[in-house]
This record gives C-alpha cells, sequence and structure tokens, in this order.
C-alpha cells in the first residue's frame, strides 16, 4: 500500500455532467425513478408489489409514541423473513425483514440527485420522510421498524438472519449523503444515536457479533470520515476481524456447533484475512469486501488489503461475466466455484454489480491500476444499466445472458429469471440501489491525490479538482471521441485510463504508459483530444468456462451486445457468427454476418448424423443493456461460431 499513489474520488458537488449518453439516463432517474420509488414506498403503484415500508414506519412511531406515553405496546412474532396478511398479525410489521432499507436507498439517490439539480418539492418529501423515521426512533438510539413493532426485547438476537445492521448501514449511507447534499443534521444525528448504540453493543468485551449482511462496516466507516468518530472506524475494524472467528458467532446466537461451512454464505467461514476466493451471497461478497477496503486503507493494515486484492483477483479472472455480472446460481443468489457462468441460469443481481463497483472504486483508489477502472465501466454500461427499462419503468432483479420466455416460464430452475423488467419487486433492493448509483455517476469519473489526477471514466462535464479543473467534452458510448480540457493550478501529472477494450488509441499528447494509463505531466491548460478507436469485435470466452465453448460475444466499446428475437427470429440458439464476419454500425445496432441452421425436426428427433444445413444471414444485434425494451422475447449474448 503506497499512501503516495493512493488518491480520493471528488465530491459529488464538485462534479457537473454534462454528456451526450449519460444526460438522458440521470434524468430519467431524477423524474422517473426517483418519484416512482416514492409512490412505491407508500404503495401507491396499481398491480405492483406491496412495499409496506412508510407503513412500518409510521407503525413504529406510534410504538415508539405510546412507549413514551408509559402505555402496552402488543408484541408480536420476530420469526420470519418474510410478513404478510396471511403469517402476521394486522397490527405487526409488513414486508421483508429488511424493507426500511429501501427508504434509507430512495434518501440516498434523492440526496445525491438533489446535489446536482435542487428541488425543492422533493426535499420537502425527503424531509418528511425523515422526520417520520426520527420519530421511530428508539431513545436509546435503536431504529428498526421490525423489532420496534414486534418485539423490542429480540433486538439484535439473530445478527444473522434478520437484516437491522445491514438496515443501520443503509441509514448511515443515506444519512451522510443528506447531510452533505443539505446540511441539514436530523438524519445524521439519527444515524449516529444508532451507531453509538451499536459500538456500546459491540465489541471485544461486549457482544461478539457482526452483521449477517454486511454494509455496516463500509458505512460506519462514511460515518468516520465525516464526523471524526474513531469509534465506528473501530467498529467498524471489530465486525470485520470477528468474522469467521471461533466460536462462530452465529453458532452461539442459536445455541449450536457447526463447522462453519454453512456461513460461506455470509463470508464468515473463515476470518476474512484467510479468505482467497469470492463466495456466498453476492450482494454481501462485494458489500463486505468494499468495507474491507475501506479499513485496509484507514488503518494501513497491508494483510487485510491483500485479501481484498486476492479476492478480487478471483472475481475478475475467474467469476466475473462478460456484462459485469456475479452470482453466477440462484441459490443462495451466490457467487459459484471458479469460471461457473451459466448464461441462462445466472443470476447477476443488478445490486451484485453495483456493489462491485464500490468494491472496484475502493481498490481504484488505494491502488490506481486501469483494471479496476475496467470493471466498473464493464459493470455499469452492461448489468447495470440493464437493471433499468429505458423509460424508467420497470426493472430487473436478474441478469441473465441468455433468456427465452417460455422457459422461464415452465422451467422452475429458471424461476428467477425474468423475460420482461417488472415494475416493482416486494423484495426491491435493485431499483433504488441503482437509483443511488446513477444520481451519483459524478464521483465516479476522476479520482486525485497530492501529485495529479486519473481520469477513469469517460464521462462528459466539469470536474473541479483540488489542483486542476477539467472539462470533458465526451462522445465515449458512441464514438470513443473524448475532448478533455485540464487547467492546472499547479505542476500535475495526468492519467488517462486506456480502456480495456480498447485496440488502437489516439491521443494528442505525447505519454507514457504506466498500469494502464496514458500518464504525462503538464503546469499550464491544455486540451487533450482523444479517440480510442471503436469498432465492433468478436470477444471469446476462457474454454475453462465450459457453457462457452464454440461461442462468441460482440464488443463495441464498453458495450457488450446481444441479439433479439425481435430482429432475428425465434430459436436464437439456430444462429452462428461468420468468424471472418464483417460488421455494420447502424443507429445504434451491430450487423455482422452469420448463419441460421436449417431446423430438421421433419426426421423426428433422433436421426443418423448429417452435416447440418445452413442459410446466410445478418444477426443483428443491440447493446445489452437495452434488451428487453420491446416487448417479451428471446434473447443471447453468446452465439455459436
Ligand atoms: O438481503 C437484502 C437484499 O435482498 C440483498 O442484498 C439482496 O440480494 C436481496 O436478497
Ligand atoms: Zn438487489
Amino acid at each position: 500500500m503506497d499512501k503516495n499513489r493512493m488518491a480520493n474520488r471528488l465530491k459529488l458537488k464538485n462534479t457537473e455532467i454534462d454528456d451526450p449518453f449519460w444526460n438522458g439516463i440521470i434524468s430519467t432517474v431524477r423524474n422517473e425513478v426517483i418519484p416512482y420509488q416514492y409512490r412505491a414506498l407508500k404503495d401507491e403503484i396499481e398491480g405492483a408489489e406491496k412495499s409496506r415500508c412508510l407503513e412500518n414506519f409510521k407503525k413504529a412511531a406510534l410504538t415508539v409514541e405510546k412507549i413514551r406515553n408509559g402505555e402496552e405496546t402488543p408484541v408480536y412474532e420476530c420469526d420470519k423473513w418474510f410478513y404478510d396478511e396471511n403469517n402476521s398479525e394486522k397490527g405487526a410489521f409488513k414486508g421483508w425483514v429488511f424493507q426500511d432499507s429501501d427508504l434509507y436507498k430512495w434518501l440516498e439517490a434523492v440526496s445525491y440527485s438533489l446535489i446536482n439539480s435542487p428541488d425543492i418539492k422533493l426535499e420537502e418529501k425527503a424531509d418528511e420522510c425523515i422526520s417520520l423515521i426520527c420519530s421511530a426512533q428508539l431513545d436509546n438510539g435503536y431504529l428498526d421498524t421490525l423489532y420496534i413493532i414486534n418485539d423490542r426485547e429480540k433486538g439484535f438476537t439473530n445478527l444473522r438472519d434478520y437484516h437491522e445492521l445491514y438496515c443501520f448501514g443503509h441509514l448511515a449511507e443515506a444519512a451522510a449523503a443528506y447531510f452533505e447534499a443539505t446540511k441539514k443534521t436530523a438524519l445524521l444525528n439519527a444515524a449516529c444515536k444508532f451507531a453509538d448504540l451499536i459500538c456500546d453493543t459491540f465489541g471485544k468485551t461486549k457482544c461478539l457479533g457482526y452483521p449477517g449482511h454486511e454494509i455496516a462496516e463500509m458505512a460506519l466507516v462514511r460515518l468516520y470520515r465525516l464526523t471524526g468518530e474513531r469509534k465506528y472506524l473501530d467498529c467498524a475494524k471489530f465486525f470485520i476481524n470477528q468474522r469467521g472467528a471461533k466460536p462462530f458467532y452465529f453458532d452461539s446466537e442459536r445455541n449450536r456447533k457447526t463447522d462453519g461451512k454453512d456461513y460461506i454464505y455470509n463470508q464468515a467461514h473463515l476470518p476474512v484475512r484467510q479468505q482467497n476466493e469470492a463466495v456466498g451471497h453476492a450482494v454481501r461478497g462485494v458489500y463486505l469486501y468494499s468495507g474491507m477496503a475501506d479499513v485496509a486503507r484507514e488503518t494501513e493494515d497491508k494483510t487485510l488489503f491483500d485479501a481484498c486484492e486476492r479476492i478480487f483477483e478471483n472475481i475478475e479472472k475467474k467469476k466475473l461475466y462478460i456484462t459485469g455480472g456475479i452470482g453466477s446460481t440462484s441459490d443462495g443468489e451466490a457467487f459459484s466455484f471458479d469460471y461457473d457462468l451459466p448464461n441462462d441460469l445466472a443470476y447477476c443481481e443488478t445490486c451484485a454489480s453495483i456493489g462491485l463497483i464500490f468494491f472496484a472504486e475502493r481498490m481504484l483508489e488505494i491502488n490506481p491500476c486501469s483494471h479496476y477502472a475496467d470493471v466498473i465501466e464493464r459493470a455499469l454500461y452492461n448489468t447495470v444499466l440493464s437493471g433499468m427499462a429505458e423509460d424508467g419503468k420497470s426493472f430487473f432483479y436478474v441478469n441473465p445472458l441468455e433468456v427465452n420466455p417460455v422457459a422461464c416460464e415452465l422451467d422452475s430452475r429458471k424461476r428467477h429469471v425474468k423475460s420482461v423488467r417488472q415494475k416493482w419487486f416486494g423484495c426491491a433492493c435493485c431499483p433504488p440501489n441503482l437509483a443511488r448509483l446513477i444520481s451519483s455517476i459524478g464521483s465516479y469519473c476522476i479520482t486525485e491525490n497530492e501529485n495529479g489526477i486519473f481520469v477513469n471514466q469517460y464521462i462528459g462535464g466539469k470536474f473541479a479538482c483540488k489542483n486542476a479543473i477539467v472539462e470533458i467534452k465526451s462522445d465515449y458510448a458512441a464514438s470513443g471521441k473524448v475532448k478533455i480540457k485540464i487547467t492546472p493550478k499547479k505542476r500535475s501529472v495526468i492519467h488517462l485510463r486506456i480502456p480495456y477494450w480498447c485496440e488502437r488509441a489516439e491521443i494528442s499528447e505525447k505519454y507514457r504508459l504506466e498500469k494502464g494509463y496514458a500518464v504525462f505531466e503538464t503546469e499550464r491548460e491544455i486540451t487533450v483530444d482523444i479517440d480510442f478507436l471503436v469498432s465492433p469485435v468478436l470477444i471469446g470466452c476462457s474454454n475453462l468456462v465450459s457453457e462457452n465453448i464454440g461461442k462468441a460475444a460482440v464488443q463495441r466499446g464498453p458495450f457488450i451486445y446481444c441479439c433479439e428475437e425481435k430482429d432475428n427470429g425465434k430459436n436464437l440458439h439456430l444462429l452462428y457468427f461468420n468468424e471472418k464476419t464483417n460488421f455494420e454500425y447502424k443507429d445504434g445496432f451491430v450487423l455482422a454476418d452469420g448463419f441460421r441452421l436449417i431446423t430438421d425436426s421433419e426426421g423426428g428427433l433422433y436421426k443418423k448424423y448429417e452435416k447440418p444445413k445452413k442459410e446466410k444471414m445478418k444477426i443483428k444485434l443491440i447493446p445489452y443493456y437495452r434488451w428487453g425494451n420491446r416487448g417479451e422475447n428471446e434473447m443471447r449474448v453468446y452465439l455459436n461460431i
């Protein structure tokens, strides 16, 4: 860990995005997704699964009022992950145990949106929600509507499953963001009060537990950075160091003794410094690894950082889909074994790719190397964007690379795969996560340190770094052309990422190559013209991925392409690329030379082998993130070759 090389992302308020590709997406999130999610939280969307989120906060606020008035409050069971009319009483908590986090994520997205686009009405709505949240907090700082409504005695008794530390993490993230956006302190005070209680509850001589679903670790570091309260960092470190310690805490809290294998799901099977591989529930994993990277940086803990590097390498080299998706199996929404990357059964939760971006961004800041930013780009332009419809009104939770609507309906192994985006989900973790990432995308473009700046994502806009103003005019998404004006305040080393897909880059300034960046120094204002020559290419996959032998995909710039039934007819498995294909690029589509096998069902299911008959065709491909916007149909990323 070289402190001199470490860099920081810019604060969102110092960035102003203006980009032909991203403007539309950001305004869809601001004008459609954020208001839509507010209505979803209030259960106002017809035909969508109920959220019950605000309803729970109201019930909790009422309970708190009763407690303060010395009135009796009912006790309900706290023994499930999900509560509805059928399995719980009327006055009890409803929804998933982590339902509170949806409101926190919405508030975080709102905060980022307010930073770049002030909106008094939206801020008023957020303030109302915040005052509701504050009125649902117990006097000792505890804040989780499930336990406040159902049974306060049970708080912190099922850390493995029931998510109160996860909800705290999202509360803290939202609180820090809302403070940064508005300087208002109500939510931050609530988060700190809960954080103080957590610090008083957990520790070497106190409760030895840690979160079953990680995020509190990185949230505590964020609170520490904002408030300077050292105990928040110490608590994050404690949680990380306790994971996998024996006796397993998750055993102790349920009075049993196991070999800990089950805790792979929670990344708690081994102490984190002994972990070499990304395992278990994918979102949990990348949130933990992000927290580990934060703590490693703040405490200069090399062994912890080494574990982060090993795990990142394992993901990047063996567990990452071409689309930037992670988590190959629906069994536990989890990472699978190395090179197990099925296309049709893939889980690839939108949240998992978002979490991967958090992890990669932290690694990039600690050790600026372009491959971290490459992973961010891969996840962002493909799986993350695919999580939302172009109109911002429906969402994917699971992002497979191959879909046949009939199979989704009839094959129970594919029940998790939806062939059209959904209006909302009872378990609605992904849409608000997507909203908070897209609304804060400005802070993922550039990192800086004392010596210079690193341009990591070529998104257009104006960026006020400490030692330079950087203005980017970008047509990166469409043509790979970018113009960057840099006005330094002192001599600065400029690093421009050469994207992983770029075979030939033309950069108007003379540069040397260093860790994947084109590097040069300047002390005067300069304008650099960049042309990352973009053309469609066929991409092969390691033959250790058994699924993709004899197959290829198409990539153009940062986008992975896919083939849809709408453009190519049914039975996409019959299509072959011509390996010597020419490509045409027209109106956002790529056209490739290929063949279609002529269907041969007449002779029955089995017959003497004959060379298959093919007919030539032009295969039409659309960027993966845009699939499923024209009705239900088959889709494939990899085709035969
Ligand atoms: O458990 C909370 C969230 O719900 C997870 O992060 C998602 O994977 C979904 O299971
Ligand atoms: Zn999710």
